[in-house]
């Protein structure tokens, strides 16, 4: 089907079904361009919850769409692909929570948002890429367990001067970028400013100017005086940024860093989405409601 046949279909069904399409910011660019909103996975979530559509398609990742639910079960989530999962959110499942609880049963347990639903629900608080050292920093424990990320960990632990429990997960796509491809772009770009994911390896994060969640990041971007940007974080985010601000230029820190679970969402699978109610992501009512606690949690803590 020609490209404009489809977006038209997309946005008579998206009426129809009164639904939203909200898109997070790794996903392709075809798909953020037909997106109502664009964004990290908590601003989409939280969207979702304020909206007045009964459908809520989220392009994204399966813990994402998943997020959405626990905000917002009265509303239809729509997932166009099932299969996109996040790697790292599946290094860790809710026995292995258990069983570092039960080796550390004084901790207290933080978690990234890139877990499933049924991790979250093992946590005291959960938290992003955004809030991370904000809330770490806040936290008077002597133990403080933290999953699934290790360069997360080591980031926030670096930054609030406390030690992790760290879990030993990573994001495969953003051990893709390498400290020589910082070098390099910056010995091409000589007066950009570099922003990394603090998803990164540490070597990649010492060489940045600014360690930045994709929500921050385009924040940063806008308000610095700045006219040229490397960005170390997943290609997608290239889009978004590039479409913000039309004046300044953004380089990729690696043509490497692509997550292939964020680009199964196509155009066609959210048209298939819209016409198919599929897939429909929902999550127990005990899941929800322990998860739910500690995305509470982090929003009464940041
Ligand atoms: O929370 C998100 O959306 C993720 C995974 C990354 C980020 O920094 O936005
Ligand atoms: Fe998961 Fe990394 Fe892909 Fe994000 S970029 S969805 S953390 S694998």
């Amino acid at each position: 089907m020609p490209h404009k046949e489809m977006v038209q279909k997309i946005d008579r069904l998206r009426k129809e079904r009164n639904a939203v399409i909200l898109a997070h910011n790794y996903q392709l660019p075809e798909v953020q361009d037909i997106a109502d909103h664009c964004g990290d996975s908590l601003e989409l979530s939280r969207i979702a919850a304020k909206s007045d559509k009964r459908v809520i398609v989220f392009c994204g990742v399966y813990f994402m769409a998943e997020t959405a639910s626990i905000l917002c079960p009265d509303k239809t989530i729509l997932i166009p692909d099932p299969m996109a999962g996040c790697p790292m959110a599946n290094m860790i499942d809710a026995e292995d929570v258990r069983q570092l609880k039960a080796r550390h049963p004084k901790a207290i347990v933080v978690g990234y948002v890139n877990t499933p639903a049924d991790v979250k629900a093992e946590l005291d608080i959960c938290c992003t890429s955004t809030n991370a050292v904000d809330i770490i920093s806040k936290l008077k424990n002597e133990e403080i367990i933290f999953v699934p990320d290790k360069y997360l960990a080591d980031y926030v632990s670096k930054k609030t001067n406390k030690r992790l429990i760290a879990w030993e997960g990573y994001c495969p796509t953003h051990v893709k970028i390498l400290p020589e491809d910082i070098i390099k772009k910056v010995r091409q770009h000589p007066g950009a400013k570099v922003m990394v994911h603090p998803e990164c390896r540490p070597e990649v994060v010492e060489l940045a100017d600014e360690v930045l969640s994709t929500g921050k990041m385009c924040a940063f971007a806008k308000k610095s005086s700045a006219k040229e940007f490397i960005v170390g974080t997943e290609a997608g985010m290239i889009h978004r940024l590039q479409k913000d601000n039309p004046d300044k230029k953004f380089y990729p820190a690696s043509e490497n860093a692509v997550c292939p679970n964020m680009k199964r969402t196509t155009l066609e699978k959210v048209l298939w989405s819209l016409e198919e109610n599929k897939t429909v992501v929902s999550v127990s009512d005990d899941i929800r409601r322990r998860a739910r606690r500690a995305i509470d949690k982090m929003v009464e803590l940041a």
